[in-house]
């Protein structure tokens, strides 16, 4: 089945509740949706999330570049031929999130053509995932409660808090808050998005030793080349590696220099077909893994749990999978659900996401 179109529709829908975090704060989903059109109309759909102070992209960056040139390289090609699309798409450096939403609509299509759950195809562990909700920075009490808030709504019991503001010590006090309100009915872990240094990091750790965090993520660059080992060494918890770790290789370079000792994985940046890869190499160097939230969309969210829902090592640990809950409204036709602190996949072939084209009129910027 030939691949004959590829189209990236800027959209944004307001926030809510908008997230902040060290590296930047998002007041408006501005993101692309992605659709790959193959023959007899069948049509693959994804969501990419520019994320300019991560990885550099924009939404018109991103559009470009699935319209100008991996258009040109893919139309012609069989949606089966996979390690030729992906040799196409990496002739194109970076440009992470652009390469993952054409991956994982064209996994979609290949889900619709051969009638299967894309969960299925991938691994098909389970149809279903724990949630953990990334809670942004505000001030001690404010963020207990939007942890209480979800917690009591949709039973989510798992919170990533963000963390890497100056001083430390008011993200020290937001966790022991967390951890003085809550007792041990939650699981909490950290994200500094590279806001601290490897000192401050190393003494924010020593100050939250009895608070039994889960893990840490990316609290330092991993430009800081000797610093982040440094601090990895002393760490008594998982370190996880995130915006550092935008494709395989850099997973590799990072658990091997000793520059992280577990990895976020995104559908996002990898697809499906490299975070297969990355998954596989975790697994294999025993490694752990979780799925991570880009700040996605409900689209984006759909495709985390599909790939996370595949297999046993992702499928263990709660996937970031509810800040779409903090936009004002959504693309689907029917919107996801988390309930009892799960989301569930959809059984249906593909992805399981069906567009709502009314909305996506009403919030589509390129009109
Ligand atoms: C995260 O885990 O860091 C913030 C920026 C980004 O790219 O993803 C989010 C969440
Ligand atoms: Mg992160």
């Amino acid at each position: 089945m030939k691949i004959t179109r590829l189209e990236a529709i800027p959209f944004s829908i307001p926030y809510t509740h908008p997230l902040k975090f060290a590296s930047g704060e998002v007041h408006a989903a501005e993101h692309i949706l992605v659709r790959v059109h193959a023959e007899d109309g069948v049509v693959g759909v994804s969501e990419a999330p520019p994320r300019p102070y991560t990885y550099g992209e924009t939404q018109q960056g991103i559009k470009a570049v699935v319209e100008k040139i991996f258009a040109p390289q893919l139309i012609g090609l069989d949606v089966f031929d996979r390690e030729k699309i992906h040799a196409r798409l990496n002739r194109t450096v970076g440009n992470p999130c652009a390469k993952g939403s054409v991956d994982i609509a064209l996994w979609d299509i290949i889900g619709k053509v051969l009638h299967q759950p894309v969960t299925r195809l991938l691994g098909g562990y389970t149809d279903r995932m724990r949630v953990s909700h990334m809670v942004g920075f505000d001030e001690p009490a404010r963020m207990v409660a939007v942890a209480e808030m979800f917690k009591e709504k949709y039973g989510i019991s798992t919170f990533k808090v963000k963390v890497g503001r100056h001083p430390y010590s008011l993200d020290v006090a937001v966790c022991r808050a967390l951890r003085q309100h809550f007792g041990d009915t939650v699981d909490l872990y950290i994200d500094g998005n590279r806001g601290w240094s490897a000192s401050e990091a190393a003494r924010a750790l020593r100050a939250m030793d009895d608070l039994d965090l889960l893990m840490a993520e990316e609290l330092n660059p991993a430009d800081d080349v000797l610093g982040r080992r440094w601090l990895i060494k002393q760490a008594k918890i998982p370190f996880y590696a995130d915006e550092s770790v935008s494709r395989p290789a850099e997973v590799a370079r990072e658990i091997l220099d000793g520059s992280a000792t577990a990895i976020s994985i995104k559908t996002a940046r990898t697809g499906f077909t490299q975070s297969q890869r990355v998954h596989f190499m975790c697994e294999s160097l025993g490694i752990e893994n979780y799925i991570g939230n880009q700040i996605d969309g409900q689209v984006g969210t759909m495709a985390s749990v599909v790939f996370g829902a595949a297999y046993k090592g992702t499928a263990e640990r709660a996937g970031e999978l509810s800040n779409f809950l903090d936009m004002s409204d959504d693309l689907l036709t029917e919107p996801l659900r988390i309930a009892d602190g799960v989301l569930k996949i959809r059984e249906r072939p593909g992805t399981g996401v069906v567009i709502d084209e009314e909305k996506l009129a009403r919030y589509r910027c390129d009109a």
